[in-house]
């Protein structure tokens, strides 16, 4: 089996314990992708010290020669897209032309702050005083300490490392273990591309044994993390001590309302991609439908007959639609809620068990699950679930459909599919929810607009377009008097 190391001050090296852990094909646990190392909190400290000392050099060097390196990173991706897509469909599931969707989001994001290195925009501005000048700059924070998951193993390392480099900053970098390979290529691309040494530094591991010390870690000011809301409160409250710098990225429970106007084929096709894809395992998955009760009865017929005819297998095979789940923990997690949404009085329309007929009797796959005549408050319509299980809630209006809606503790994404351009901009308005849709599905953010949700979806922060300069930089006013004398603000006046 391949040995897989880390990556600290530039050289790639095995953990100081050699403890290693396997990365595991979920389409087929009898295929090891890799031994990566089991990292902990003596790796985590000297990546850290790495880190800090490389920013001493690396936040001097000018932007437009950091997007330089960036750039040649995106156009490794890209001539690589093929094979690294290829790698990640083996090591966490999803099918093939999403994996290459999660390449392309990664370069995307690459080429995008490659751009902002020469832009990185502050302001010019007056001054209430004569003979002065007043402008603002970003400047970078020092050691970043960057936690991704499993569900997109390469395009989230991306939205964190790309800003965080372009504004200066180094990092160390702990991806999930359940697909460390996505983020191995990333970082091997980025040392390629030039990015000097101990600037990006990788440590593969576990969460309370890599990552937990990383958050506490001394010479760690900015903590991003992508997770769920336990972990995330956990990681809020190891940041709080030392009021470091937070961006987390956490669940949804993401809405798709359908009305009585909506173009149904279409609604039903978004419906189907924006649950089933990535086999539900987005935080931004449409796990809720809210629908008329005037084409109730038609949308979920349709939707149950097409949830019916995906077929489910190894996602390296092109015909298949819904790969595997991550891993048997997620398997029953998923039967968990199958039950409990039985137990709780919701209608199982269709799927609802394991799918392990020939090959799939070595993935953890599960049949597309539609749940109807769900209440609002049932706990399968309220909290994640992280697979291929749909809610359908029927309502009687619109301002009841925005009342659900909005009636969860998360605030990711939203939809509405309706073709009354009033009803749409009502709901863009009323709809709580970082990121909202017309007439598409919840899921497909682009790497230029703002990704992060209200409430418990996450703490405020964005991540993607310009909002993640202002994560990865800090704001300093500069003020120049060339008058040769003392000018008191607010006192001269
Ligand atoms: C996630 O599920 O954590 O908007 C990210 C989307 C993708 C990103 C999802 N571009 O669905």
């Amino acid at each position: 089996m391949e040995i897989f190391k880390n990556f600290i001050d530039g050289e790639w090296v095995d953990s100081l314990g050699k403890d290693v852990f396997e990365n595991i094909n979920p389409a087929d646990t009898r295929e090891p992708l890799g031994a990566f190392p089991r990292s902990r909190a003596e790796d985590v400290e000297a990546a850290v010290s790495a880190a800090t000392k490389a920013y001493t050099r690396w936040r001097l060097v000018p932007p437009p020669k950091r997007g330089e390196i960036l750039w040649r990173a995106a156009e490794l991706l890209r001539a690589r897209k093929e094979e690294l897509a290829r790698e990640m469909t083996r090591e966490m599931g999803k099918v093939l032309e999403e994996a290459r969707g999660d390449v392309q989001e990664a370069m995307d994001m690459a080429f995008y702050m490659a751009g902002e290195g020469r832009r990185l925009f502050g302001q010019t501005t007056t001054s209430e005083l004569p003979n002065k000048f007043c402008m603002s700059v970003r400047a970078p924070l020092g050691t970043c300490g960057l936690i991704t998951p499993w569900n997109f193993p390469m395009a989230i390392p991306a939205w964190k490392m790309m800003p965080a480099l372009i504004c200066g900053n180094t990092m160390v970098l702990k991806p999930a273990e359940d697909a460390p390979l996505s983020a191995w290529h990333l970082v091997k691309i980025l040392e390629e591309a030039g990015v000097p040494r101990g600037v990006v530094n990788l440590v593969h591991g576990f969460g309370e044994e890599a990552g937990a010390p990383l958050v506490r870690a001394e010479g760690v000011k900015a903590v991003s993390f992508t997770g769920s809301v336990p972990v995330g409160r956990e990681v809020a409250q190891a940041c709080a001590g030392s009021f470091k710098r937070l961006c987390l990225e956490m669940g949804g429970k993401n809405v798709i309302v359908v009305m009585d106007d909506a173009r149904l084929d279409l609604a039903v096709e978004g419906a189907v991609w924006g649950a089933f894809g990535t086999t539900g395992q987005r935080c931004t998955a449409s796990s809720r439908i809210v629908v008329h009760k005037a084409v109730y009865r038609e949308f979920s017929e349709r939707l149950v007959e097409r949830a019916q005819r995906l077929k489910l297998g190894n996602g390296l095979d092109p015909t298949v639609q819904v790969g595997p789940l991550i891993n048997e923990a997620q398997l029953r997690t998923v039967a968990r809620y199958v039950e409990m949404g039985r137990a709780e009085g919701a209608q199982l329309l269709c799927g609802g068990h394991r799918v392990s007929d020939g090959e799939k009797a070595h993935g953890w796959f599960f049949a597309p699950t539609v749940f109807g005549d769900c209440q609002p408050s049932m706990r399968i319509a309220q909290e994640e679930i992280f697979g291929p299980v749909v809610t359908l809630i029927p309502c009687d209006d619109f301002d009841q459909a925005m009342e659900i809606a909005n009636h969860v503790v998360y605030g990711l994404s939203s939809a509405i599919y309706t073709r009354d351009v009033n009803k749409a901009f009502r709901a863009l308005r009323d709809m709580e929810t970082g990121i909202c849709y017309v007439n598409a599905p919840t899921i497909g953010a682009e790497t230029h607009l703002p990704f992060g949700g209200t409430k418990q979806s996450g703490n405020g922060h964005r991540e993607a377009s310009t909002a993640a300069l202002d994560f990865y930089s800090e704001w300093k006013s500069i003020y120049i008097d060339y008058s040769d004398r003392l000018q008191r603000a607010q006192i001269d006046t």
